[in-house]
């Protein structure tokens, strides 16, 4: 096997195509770092920072962070990722060309994930999503239900649903991502990184996505 000593790996798909769901069996079956930039704004919102002050209007309607502002947020987290020596994962970054190109120059990616599901599917998912906003675990109540009703298995804390989950902030999410993935997996297609997974459910998905990643680096947790 061509083990990559170093893996800098994205993984994009629409809001709810389980991005969050899938890095977190990643990171369970492989060394790698998840680093999830709507967590990253979630946690600044919650604090209500004063970048968090001024992210939230656009989180909280389900639009775009502006190119600037968004890497002003994460340059410095993407500039120490590409210092360490760990492997890592990007979620929701980037999500346009601009920012694809920036990444580039501070860290290449040799690894993008890229997750297909039907959109329909999506809107019915996200209805039941609760998270861990201190986590960012992620929850649904038909799928992969808490232990207990409302409440985070590691902590015991209080679940809560998120402010752009509301069916008109989905559907704005859904459109912004049909407009703006195109150039960024063509971008990426171009440069022999991308890998496609298609399906509709997690359970589906997940073991084509292994099977991968383990072509490229050494599982820590054999699941096949
Ligand atoms: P985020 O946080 O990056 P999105 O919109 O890209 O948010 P999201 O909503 O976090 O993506 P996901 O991570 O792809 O979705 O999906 P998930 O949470 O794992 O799964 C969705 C739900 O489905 C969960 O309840 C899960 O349990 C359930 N589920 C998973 N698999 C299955 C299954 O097989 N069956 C069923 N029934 N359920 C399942 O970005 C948020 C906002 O931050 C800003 C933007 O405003 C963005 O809208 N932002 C940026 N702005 C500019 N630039 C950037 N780089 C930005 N990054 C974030
Ligand atoms: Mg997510």
């Amino acid at each position: 096997m061509a083990v990559i000593k170093r893996l800098h790996a994205l993984i994009m798909g629409a809001p709810g195509s389980g991005k969050g769901t899938v890095s977190e069996r990643i990171v369970q079956s492989f060394n790698l770092l998840h680093v999830s930039s709507g967590d990253i704004l979630r946690n600044m919102i919650r604090e209500k920072t004063d970048l968090g002050v001024q992210v939230n209007k656009f989180v909280s309607n389900g639009q775009l962070v502006p190119d600037e502002l968004m890497l002003k947020i994460i340059g410095d987290e993407l500039n120490r990722l590409s210092s360490s020596n760990n492997n890592w994962l990007l979620d929701g970054f980037p999500r346009t060309k601009s920012q694809a190109l920036s990444l580039f120059k501070i860290a290449p990616v040799q690894v993008v994930i890229s997750l297909d599901v039907p959109f329909d599917v999506i809107i019915d998912r996200v209805k039941g999503r609760w998270i861990h906003a201190p986590s960012g675990r992620v929850y649904n109540t038909d799928f992969n239900a808490p232990k207990v009703p409302g409440r985070d298995d590691v902590t015991g804390e209080l679940l809560v649903q998120r402010e752009d989950d509301k069916p008109e902030s989905v559907k704005k999410r859904l459109e912004i991502y049909s407009q703006m993935a195109g150039p960024i997996l063509e971008y990426y297609a171009e440069q022999n990184v991308l890998a496609k997974f298609s399906g509709k459910t997690t359970n589906e998905i997940w073991p084509q996505v292994y099977k991968y990643l383990a072509t490229k680096i050494e599982p820590k947790e054999k699941i096949v």
